[in-house]
């Protein structure tokens, strides 16, 4: 059972202080009378010449146990220290790569999005009666954020029209948060999209697909930027766009699904180093303005297409857990002139996928799921700049 030690420390500080004050001689086997020094078993057991350093050990080091993730919580575990004789107490202490103390002394420290890119290391000092360990460090750990804007909640991003892109996450109420740019000028892509974290590192990612015909990942590094890019595969030439559904066939990877110029899906299932051949999940869907995937939108647990047709109707196609989807079925009321659509998961914390749409006349809406497979009251988020160009 570990204490919180902060006021034993001061206790132990003020003790030693006491030591340099000009006293009378002791006599054997009576106590000081200073009363800010308490007596102490060291000083009746040996009187004659003050406090004798005891040999605390540290026989293991802490362990920073807790994911290093904005949102979450570490603490400081596993450590063990040696004094034979004496009841321990303990001092926790955060440091970051600066040496600064930036939260105190709390045995467990809650990740802010302040913290993301930060380097920490936890101390563990133990003492006993008036003498302390040297501390005890914990391995570090860098901090990061699921999501590419620090805050490690749902996010959309905006491609503006000079290849720059930001992320935009929800803020507490389900309204938009402070954006973020990420570093540099993207990659001229004829297509892009968010994938969740497709590469299984705990990061989110972002997949684009080039008039060349090929895709091409880009593995988020959970600090607003990215790592080392990876092909895909060649062969997507004659690919209109792309969607990422998540899981669509029920076997915990994610897939890529993909349309080609006829208006026909296809599911290129995931597998440990790429994608499998594509298999087809439907025919041609007529009017075809724009598909996407907004995860599971009906609630069944099975992640889901969606499509808009040409005159603003949005459309569920409900996946079937198995890699093939169900016919369409209108997704409510709501019809509207969109220029571009972005599934940024759930953006108003209600537990349901959400749609963003940016509007003919620079509008960006939340078209909030009901969790039904239907599409709730819309809710008007504010301008996109002019020079937004699309949305994913
Ligand atoms: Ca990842
Ligand atoms: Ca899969
Ligand atoms: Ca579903
Ligand atoms: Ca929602």
């Amino acid at each position: 059972m570990h204490k919180r030690g902060g006021q034993h420390r001061l206790a132990g500080i003020v003790c030693v202080l006491c030591l340099f004050v000009p006293q009378p001689a002791l006599e054997a086997g009576k106590l000081p009378s200073h009363s800010a020094c308490p007596p102490t078993a060291v000083v009746t057991a040996v009187p004659a010449v003050g406090l004798v350093p005891r040999d605390i050990e540290i026989v293991s080091p802490p362990l920073i146990a807790g994911e290093p993730v904005v949102g979450g919580e570490l603490s400081l575990e596993g450590f063990e220290f040696s004094a034979p004789g004496s009841v321990l107490t303990y001092d926790y202490s955060w440091r970051d790569t600066l040496d600064g103390h930036p939260d105190g002394y709390h045995r467990v420290l809650s990740l802010t999005p302040d913290w993301r890119g930060v380097t920490l290391t936890g101390n563990v000092e133990a003492s006993a009666d008036d003498y302390e360990t040297t501390p005890a460090p914990a391995r570090p750990v860098r901090v990061y954020s699921r999501t590419f804007s620090p805050d490690n909640r749902s996010e959309f991003f905006a491609r503006t029209l000079d290849g720059s892109l930001w992320f935009i996450p929800s803020s507490p109420a389900g309204r938009l948060g402070m954006a973020s740019t990420g570093a540099g000028k993207w990659p001229k892509a004829s297509e892009m999209d968010s994938a969740g974290d497709f590469d299984g590192d705990g990061r989110h990612d972002i997949l684009t697909l080039h008039r060349n015909g090929v895709l091409l990942l880009h593995p988020g590094d959970g600090l607003g930027g990215t790592k080392p890019l990876r092909v895909l595969g060649p062969g997507w030439t004659g690919v209109r766009d792309f969607l990422l559904p998540g899981d669509f066939d029920g076997d915990s990877r994610p897939d890529v699904i993909t349309r080609d110029d006829s208006g026909a899906l296809w599911l290129h299932r995931g597998h440990a180093s790429g994608l499998r051949p594509r298999t087809l999940i439907l025919h041609g869907i007529r009017p075809p303005a724009r598909v996407f995937s907004p995860g599971d939108f009906d609630g069944d647990g099975r992640a889901d297409i969606m499509s808009l047709d040409a005159v603003g109707r949005f459309w569920l196609l409900a996946g079937t857990g198995s890699g093939q989807a169900e016919d369409p079925v209108q997704a409510g009321g709501v019809r509207f002139r969109v220029m571009s659509v972005a599934t940024p998961g759930d953006f108003n914390a209600d537990r349901s996928p959400d749609l963003i749409v940016l509007t003919a006349a620079g509008m960006l809406l939340l078209l909030p799921g009901t969790g039904d497979g239907t599409i709730g009251l819309p809710v008007p988020l504010g301008l996109a700049g002019r020079d937004v160009a699309e949305l994913f």
